[in-house]
């Protein structure tokens, strides 16, 4: 039978190489759609710890916000060339959305 230590220590080890293995992902904003590698992205999965950073690809502002219950934040807009980054901490799902262009939109999950 595990001891409580051992347990303590098996979480705290899991818990150090989970933030060791945090990633991050770059979502543009071109063309006034949200592309990952260059394409169309309308879903992503990422996992808790990562962190996406909205670059601005246009020659024109936009304002990446989200009002989801899992994370709710306003990156204010920003011009062609800026990047803006946000960290997901918990599991759950953040729709993303620009308030300058009503029909970008984009779901991330983070498990
Ligand atoms: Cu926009």
């Amino acid at each position: 039978m595990l001891s409580k230590k051992t347990v303590a220590v098996g979480l705290v080890t899991m818990l150090l190489s989970a933030t060791a293995s945090a990633a991050d992902y770059t979502v543009a904003q071109n063309n006034k759609t949200f592309k990952k590698g260059g394409e169309k992205v309308e879903n992503m999965t990422i996992q808790a710890g990562d962190t996406v950073h909205f670059k601005n690809e246009d020659p024109f502002f936009h304002n990446i916000f989200s009002l989801s219950d899992l994370k709710t934040f306003d990156l204010g807009s920003y011009p062609a060339g800026e990047s803006k980054a946000v960290t997901f901490d918990e599991p759950g799902e953040a729709e993303i959305e620009c308030a300058i262009h009503p029909e970008m939109y984009m779901v991330i999950e983070v498990q």
